[in-house]
């Protein structure tokens, strides 16, 4: 890995990893729709639009790895993710294949399967459950990288993050939380392990209460150091603050579920 490309740079991910990424590679690539506020002058930034194919062919150009953070990264409407998040994500990939970039890592989320309760462990083998628009768009992108990987030779991590922070934010996030400096080893491994040819992984820190069987991660080397329980009394404390929410609760997409939600409680899937 010479050259990497990030996107997302001015995202609160984004902003992170070019902290915690510097030096990482030869030459990083920032890209976003805007500049991020605190560019430093050492850092390449080249904006682009997702969703405009000759922009973002211009930006891949060159590049050996890709780490695609950009996006839309919460519930919206349909529009804004099907250009950002599906139109955007087939751009980038198709420009990968045809400028022969080597890997991808994709930044999926929890919520390609937040309609799991929370009592279910669940692997990556599991069949996906997106609990929103915007879930539902990851495990598109999660879709794309599978056909790039086998068909195209790209070798591609997917990510499915849980919530990237300094600490875990309420209850929910005791079982998701990912330290920033994890995501980071994370992201190594979709760039730099000889073994990746397609890989999901749960973006998650070693988090007692947690959900999600991770073996594939460990497999391939993955140490995580946050542990949230550390943190637990904080969170537990923010936690009783929010309003009730008896369908998040039930779910691991937590309120990404009860938002918009009219189905029946009774026949939701278990
Ligand atoms: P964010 O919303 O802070 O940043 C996303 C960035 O993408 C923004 O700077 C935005 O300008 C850019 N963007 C949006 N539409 C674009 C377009 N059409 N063309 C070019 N750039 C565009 O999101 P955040 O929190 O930094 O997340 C980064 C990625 O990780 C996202 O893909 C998100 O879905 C994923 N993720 C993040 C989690 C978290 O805890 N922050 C959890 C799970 C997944
Ligand atoms: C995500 O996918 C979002 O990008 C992030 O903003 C958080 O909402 C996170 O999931 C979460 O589930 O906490």
């Amino acid at each position: 890995m010479r050259t990497v490309l990030v996107t997302g740079a001015a995202g609160g991910v984004g902003a992170r990893l070019r902290k915690l990424l510097k030096g990482a590679y030869p030459q990083i690539r920032w890209s976003d729709l805007r500049v991020p506020s605190d560019l430093a002058r050492d850092e390449t930034f080249l904006p682009a639009d997702l969703a405009d194919p000759e922009a973002i062919d211009k930006v891949i150009a060159g590049v050996d790895g890709i780490v695609h953070l950009g996006g839309i990264s919460i519930e919206r409407p349909w529009e804004e993710i099907l250009s950002a998040n599906i139109v955007g994500c087939y751009n980038v990939f198709e420009a990968a294949r045809r400028h022969g970039v080597k890997r991808v890592v994709f930044a999926s989320s929890n919520h390609a399967v937040g309609f799991y309760p929370r009592r279910r462990r669940i692997g990556v083998e599991t069949p996906v459950r997106p609990d929103s628009r915007y879930g539902v768009s990851k495990a598109f992108g999660e879709a794309l990288g599978a056909l790039y990987a086998h068909k195209h030779g790209l070798r591609v991590t997917c990510l499915r993050i849980g919530n990237v922070a300094d600490e875990p934010l309420d209850q929910r996030r005791l079982s998701i939380w990912l330290k920033p400096e994890d995501l980071v080893q994370l992201i190594r491994i979709g760039l730099d392990h000889p073994d990746i040819r397609y890989e999901i992984f749960y973006g998650a820190s070693d988090n007692e209460r947690g959900w999600w069987d991770n073996a594939a991660a460990f497999r391939h080397g993955y140490r995580p150091s946050g542990r949230s329980e550390s943190h637990r009394d904080r969170a537990l404390a923010a936690h009783a603050e929010l309003p009730p929410d008896p369908v998040g609760d039930w779910y691991q997409g937590g309120p990404f579920c009860s938002d918009e939600f009219d189905g029946d409680p009774d026949l939701a899937p278990i």
